[in-house]
C-alpha cells in the first residue's frame, strides 16, 4: 500500500484480532483511507459492531462521519487453527484476494507468573497465537503478495521482545521469535517488492492486561494507574505510517513506547 496511481483500486488490508485493541483501532485507520478490508477475530459480532461502524460512514465512524471502508470481509477465525487458516485465505471473494497488507496483531500474553510456577497451559496458547498463528496467516497470504511482486507484512512485535522482565518469559520469547522472523523475512524477499515490519509497541491500553490477567479487572487497571499508556490509535498511526511510505522505503523494525516508560537497568541480588 504505497503511492498508488489515482486509478489503482484501493488497497486489501488483512488484520488478524481485529475485533479490539490494535486491531480495531487499525481497521479504523485504514477505514479512514479508503481501504479495503479483511477483520479476522474469534469473537464474530464484535467484528461485526466494527463492520457496520465502518461502512456506515455515520457519526462514530472514523474522521468525523467522512471515511468509509470500501468494503468489509468478516472472518471468524482462530489463528491458531492451520487450517481454518488457509481455508479463509483460500476463500477470500476473488475482488479480495489479492491482499496488499497483511496486519499480524492477533496475539498477547497469558499470565506473568515467574517461568517456574507458569502455567504451560498459558505457554501453550502463547507459542499458538503468537508464533504459529502467525506463521499460518503469513504462509497463507505470502505466496500471493510474492507472485503478484507487491504486499507488506506487518508483524505486531513487542518491547518485550527487546528488553527481559520478570514474568515476561515465555510472552518475551515469542515476540522476540516473531522480531528475528520479520527480519528473515526480508532476507528471504529480497528481489521482490514484498515488505515485511516489526512494529514494538511498549505500554499500551488495551484489553491486553484484561486477557494476561484472566479477566482481573482491577488487576489490570492497576497496569495503567497514574500513567498515560500508548493508545490503540497511536500504535495504529505507526502502522499506517510504514505502509504509505514510498515502496521503495522498508522500516524493519520500529519501537514506540509511552514517554512514561523507560529502562531500569540491570537486576542484582546481593546477599
Ligand atoms: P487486545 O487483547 O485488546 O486484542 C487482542 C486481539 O487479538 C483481539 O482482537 C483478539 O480477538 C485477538 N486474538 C487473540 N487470540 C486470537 C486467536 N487465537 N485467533 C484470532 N484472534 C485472536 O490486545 P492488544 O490490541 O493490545 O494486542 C494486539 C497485539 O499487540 C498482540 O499481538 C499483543 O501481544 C501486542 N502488543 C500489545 C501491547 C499492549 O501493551 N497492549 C504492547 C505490545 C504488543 P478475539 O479474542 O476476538 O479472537
Ligand atoms: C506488551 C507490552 O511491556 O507488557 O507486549 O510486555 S509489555
Amino acid at each position: 500500500m504505497t503511492h498508488a496511481a489515482q486509478t489503482d483500486p484501493p488497497p486489501v488490508v488483512f488484520i488478524t484480532g481485529a475485533s479490539a485493541g490494535f486491531g480495531a483501532a487499525i481497521a479504523r485507520r485504514f477505514a479512514g483511507l479508503g481501504a479495503r478490508l479483511i477483520l479476522a477475530a474469534r469473537r464474530y459480532e464484535r467484528l461485526e459492531a466494527l463492520a457496520a461502524e465502518l461502512s456506515g460512514g455515520g457519526a462514530g465512524s472514523p474522521a468525523g462521519g467522512r471515511a468509509r471502508a470500501a468494503a468489509i470481509h468478516l472472518v471468524r477465525l482462530d489463528v491458531r487453527d492451520r487450517g481454518a487458516v488457509d481455508r479463509a485465505v483460500a476463500e477470500l471473494p476473488p475482488e479480495l484476494s489479492d491482499v496488499s497488507v497483511l496486519v499480524n496483531n492477533a496475539g498477547g500474553a497469558i499470565g506473568l507468573s515467574p517461568a517456574h510456577e507458569a502455567d504451560p497451559d498459558d505457554w501453550e496458547q502463547m507459542v499458538d497465537t503468537n508464533v504459529k498463528g502467525l506463521l499460518h496467516c503469513t504462509r497463507a497470504i505470502l505466496p500471493g503478495m510474492v507472485a503478484r511482486d507487491r504486499g507488506h507484512i506487518i508483524n505486531i512485535g513487542s518491547v518485550a521482545a527487546e528488553t527481559p522482565y520478570p514474568g515476561s518469559n515465555v510472552y518475551g520469547a515469542c515476540k522476540a521469535f516473531v522480531a528475528q522472523l520479520s527480519l528473515n523475512l526480508r532476507a528471504d524477499l529480497l528481489g521482490s517488492r514484498v515488505r515485511v515490519t516489526d512494529i514494538e509497541p511498549g505500554l499500551a491500553e488495551t484489553e491486553f492486561s484484561l486477557v494476561r490477567f484472566k479477566g482481573d479487572r482491577d488487576r489490570a487497571a492497576a497496569v495503567y494507574e497514574g500513567v498515560k499508556p500508548l493508545s490503540a490509535e497511536d500504535v495504529a498511526e505507526a502502522v499506517v505510517w510504514c505502509a504509505t511510505l514510498p515502496e521503495h522505503v522498508n522500516v524493519n523494525r520500529l519501537e514506540l513506547m509511552p514517554v512514561m516508560q523507560a529502562f531500569a537497568g540491570f537486576a542484582v541480588k546481593r546477599d
